[in-house]
């Protein structure tokens, strides 16, 4: 079994309820086991900064599916959650979900950058990731809580988890 973290995202039509919505795809997923989700958390959008918060969060699992067997399956339910694919870099959208670890192996293809090209300068990874993976080593040897020292909140505030169960 490969043991993989993912970044949830959204900024549009109701985005704690997107996220509560791929958390529960991924959940119901056959080839997804022993599903993990960090708290929800607000965040000032990075890039464009004329588009709304975003809700965040990481999730850990288990499956057999090769890295980009797994990226289909991830693109799909973005897909069904009404992802729209824009040029606009960083622009606004309904669900992101990213492949941040895949094991502990470091992948390059056309289709995949693991780890995550943007992990360790993001807070609204690095600290959801945190609180699943407080000892996490990365594949360059660092440790997250490394990162995570140096690294600014930015704003980010976790969202109570009542504001969250009320929209169950
Ligand atoms: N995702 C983006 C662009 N900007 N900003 C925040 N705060 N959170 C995101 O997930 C995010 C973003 C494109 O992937
Ligand atoms: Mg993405
Ligand atoms: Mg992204």
């Amino acid at each position: 079994m490969n043991i993989v973290y993912i970044g949830l995202g959204a900024n549009l039509v109701d985005p704690q309820a997107q996220l509560i919505k791929a958390t529960n795809a991924l959940s119901t997923h056959p080839a997804i086991k022993s599903l993990v989700v960090s708290s929800f958390y607000s965040s000032k959008p990075m890039g464009p900064q004329d588009q709304p918060d975003y809700v965040n969060a990481v999730a850990r699992f288990e499956t057999a599916l090769e890295p980009e067997a797994l990226l289909d399956q991830l693109q799909d339910i973005e897909l069904r959650q009404g992802r729209v694919r824009k040029d606009e870099r960083w622009g606004p959208r309904t669900l992101d979900l990213d492949i941040l670890l895949f094991n502990n192996e470091t992948i390059s293809t056309p289709r995949l950058t693991v780890p995550h090209y943007g992990l360790c300068d993001r807070e609204f990874v690095v600290f959801p990731l945190l609180e699943l993976a407080p000892q996490l080593v990365l594949p360059n040897g660092s440790t997250l809580k490394q990162i995570a020292d140096k690294l600014p909140k930015n704003g980010l505030t976790t969202l109570p988890s009542k504001e969250i169960k009320e929209i169950l």
